[in-house]
């Protein structure tokens, strides 16, 4: 029977998994729905529901990830996976949105109707739509994905799409494996660890022919030891290890925090990042020793050494993003007379360090863009480019190769050893979305083959200091902003303060932007020393609090 909206069951199901009358449904956020997890259930059916409308309007598979990333165990959430394994467009957020506003079964049967009918579904033949595609839903290990998962289903079964269960998986495989099947490539999880473990191997130009023999043995540099922040992520990185293993990759990892309790708890990315603080488990590790931690989905990567005094020398998605670029640069040092004709392009955000921008632009001669917040935004810029590298400091990020430029690489690849170098690093970085594990492999294979050890790499350039706070406010739509949110807007004059207060401090910038994620006030200042950038950002606290309605003490 070919799928149809049958509202009959569309009723049943949301009579299955009514909402919460004690929590408002939440928006779709940044990335999607996040909340605590008990308000979850009917969010998840809407959800599913919605990919499977998605599918059958593009005929291609898509997908529905049940997580809440890096934020804590009690909490869940959905990030949805269009056809080219990437996040839904603004249109389809505003879709989700609708649904899940539709508080009743009726008028959650009317308004996924509309929207049935607003993308013409039933008029898409088969000529027209192609095979009806399916929607694939995986989660990551909190203890509620289980009724989550099933109500996702629920969600999908309204339509008659086909639904795979693909269980346990990081985000960034979830999005990877959705588009390889719609582009007609292997799709399954072992598919993504042998991709990987290809790519990685010709990468570090192991397997191919004029190999420099042991670059699978460690060069200068020791092991690494990752932080799993006690996510999916953990038994992922195990299984890809055990490919890489089979591959012949003598590589030391050492994995830690691999759960199942204790996620993004004082572990992960996240903590890392934020607090400059080394995760739990890691309080005896070496100084100077090569760290990295991803997130509870295993979408965002920072690297780390711990300094001896229970500290830590952070490198971030910005220097992650400084070091692909190098790579790729010197790369296109070796193809004179093509490399001019390829668009290399970095995608920062307001985050991203002073000192890096100004690296990029001073010594890669790049002219970094700037784009909001949210792996969307930056996404979305960097595929723009031939090549285009986009990473936001707290370590979301990959390298998207386009189309035109892989047919140009595989025309020469015989004869042209850095096009083969940049067709390898194509392999290795998860085309779909920013991938912690994939990058992990990436930064290991450059700090092989350029023989460098972390002092090298952090030497690259050196950050201003910085710091970042937050301010509690009635409400954070208040803030409004402009210029990838580097300037504000409104509250009237709560820019010129700014303004004013970076002007009394070297090498001073700050901007305030409201949180697509908390009902918070996010505020980033630096300046030419630590308590310059401490002071700007409290200044800047201070007339947010004031200007924007500020709850409780002034941070
Ligand atoms: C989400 C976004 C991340 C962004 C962060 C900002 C994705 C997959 N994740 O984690 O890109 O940096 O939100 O949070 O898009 P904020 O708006 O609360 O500062
Ligand atoms: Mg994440």
């Amino acid at each position: 029977m070919p799928p149809r909206l049958d509202p009959d069951r569309v009723r049943d199901a949301a009579s299955r998994f009514p909402p919460d009358a004690d929590g408002d449904p939440p928006p779709y956020g940044t990335a999607g729905f996040r909340a605590q997890a008990p308000i979850l259930p009917p969010v998840l059916l809407r959800c599913g529901l919605l990919a499977a409308i998605k599918s059958l309007a593009a005929g291609k598979m898509c997908g529905v990830m049940v997580t809440a990333s890096h934020n804590p165990e009690e909490d869940n959430g959905a990030k949805l996976i269009g056809p080219v394994g990437e996040m839904m467009s603004p249109e389809w957020e505003d879709y989700a949105n609708r649904l899940v506003a539709a508080g009743s079964d009726d008028q959650l049967a009317a308004e996924a109707a509309a929207i049935w009918r607003q993308e013409g579904i039933d008029s898409i033949d088969e000529g027209r739509g192609g095979p009806v595609g399916g929607v694939v839903v995986g989660c990551d290990n909190r203890p509620s994905a289980g009724l989550l998962v099933e109500a996702a289903l629920a969600g999908v079964a309204c339509t008659g799409v086909p639904v795979v269960r693909a269980g346990l998986q990081t985000t960034p495989q979830l999005h990877f494996r959705v588009r390889a099947r719609n582009l007609g490539q292997p799709w399954g999880e072992a598919d993504y660890y042998d991709r990987l473990a290809m790519g990685l191997a010709k990468a570090s130009r192991d397997l191919v022919g004029d190999a420099v023999p042991g670059r699978w043995a460690a060069v200068g540099t020791d092991g690494l030891l990752l932080d799993c922040a006690n996510g999916v992520g953990a038994a992922k990185a195990e299984a890809l290890i055990a490919r890489l293993r089979e591959a012949g990759c003598g590589w030391r990892f050492d994995v830690r925090n691999v759960g199942p309790r204790g996620l993004n708890d004082r572990v992960g990315a996240d903590h890392v990042e934020k607090q400059r603080a080394l995760p739990l488990g890691f309080e005896t590790v070496a100084k100077g020793a090569r760290c990295c931690s991803i997130d509870g989905d295993a979408d965002r990567l920072v690297y780390f050494a711990p300094d001896g005094k229970r500290g830590l020398t952070l490198f971030d998605g910005n220097k992650i993003a400084a070091l692909l670029a190098l790579y790729i640069k010197d790369a296109l040092k070796g193809m004179p007379g093509i490399a001019e004709t390829f668009k290399v392009g970095v995608v920062q955000t307001a985050y991203a360090n002073g000192a890096s921008t100004n690296y990029l632009k001073t010594e890669l001669g790049l002219q970094p863009v700037m784009t909001s917040t949210g792996v969307k935004h930056l996404h979305r810029e960097a595929a723009s480019f031939d090549v285009g590298v986009y990473f936001e400091a707290n370590g979301h990020g990959t390298v998207l190769f386009s189309n035109d430029l892989i047919a140009k690489l595989r025309k020469i690849e015989y004869e042209d050893e850095a096009a083969r170098d940049l067709l390898a690093m194509a392999e290795v970085m998860n085309q779909a979305v920013g991938d912690a594990l994939s990058g992990m492999l990436m930064v290991e294979c450059i700090l092989r083959r350029k023989v460098w050890g972390l002092k090298e790499w952090e030497d690259m350039y050196t950050d201003l200091p910085s710091r970042q706070l937050k301010v509690m406010v009635a409400d954070r739509a208040v803030i409004k902003t402009t210029d990838a949110e580097t300037r504000c807007i409104a509250p009237d004059s709560l820019q010129q303060g700014i303004d004013a207060a970076v002007a009394r401090r070297k090498s001073g910038r700050a901007f305030a932007r409201p949180s697509g994620t908390e009902n918070v006030v996010r505020i980033y200042a630096e300046a030419a020393s630590q308590g310059e950038a401490d002071s700007l950002a409290k200044d800047v606290a201070r007339l947010v609090h004031k200007l924007a309605g500020g709850i409780g003490p002034v941070p």
